[in-house]
């Protein structure tokens, strides 16, 4: 299956160091920095290092070293930011993809969000 990735999108600038961050954690396949445009006290956006655009492409060719360690860094975060259930009120998250999932930045992302109750929310 063919995922065009554009290596010029805002997230791969970050990865090469070319525009700052705000990180929260970096592991040896995933970085996790604070949103911009943060939506609620806790905004943290989750990314695999890898050249992924969505969550489809990154299930489909990424290798299980990368998964797991994705996986756990958002985990990480969470209880970093003190939101989990075992010591916080809980979270969300979300991945958009496409135009359809009104995807801006072409490279997967995560976001959690939490600090205060969100609201239902599904489309
Ligand atoms: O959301 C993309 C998210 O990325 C959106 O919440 C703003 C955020 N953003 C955009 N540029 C930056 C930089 N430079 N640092 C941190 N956060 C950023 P999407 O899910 O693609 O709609």
């Amino acid at each position: 299956m063919d995922y065009a990735y554009d290596d010029q999108n805002i997230f791969a600038k970050i990865l090469r160091g070319e525009i700052p961050n705000t990180t929260v954690l970096e592991t040896s396949h995933s970085l996790a920095f604070r949103d911009l445009y943060p939506q609620a006290p806790v905004h943290v956006l989750v990314i695999p290092k890898g050249a992924y655009v969505s969550y489809d492409h990154f299930a489909a060719e990424a290798g299980d070293a990368e998964i797991v360690d994705y996986t756990r860094a958002i985990a990480e975060v969470c209880r970093m930011e003190g939101v989990t259930l075992s010591a916080g009120e809980g979270f969300r998250m979300i991945s958009n993809a496409g135009d359809h999932g009104v995807q801006e930045v072409p490279h997967l992302h995560v976001h959690i969000l939490g600090g205060r109750p969100l609201g239902r929310m599904l489309a």
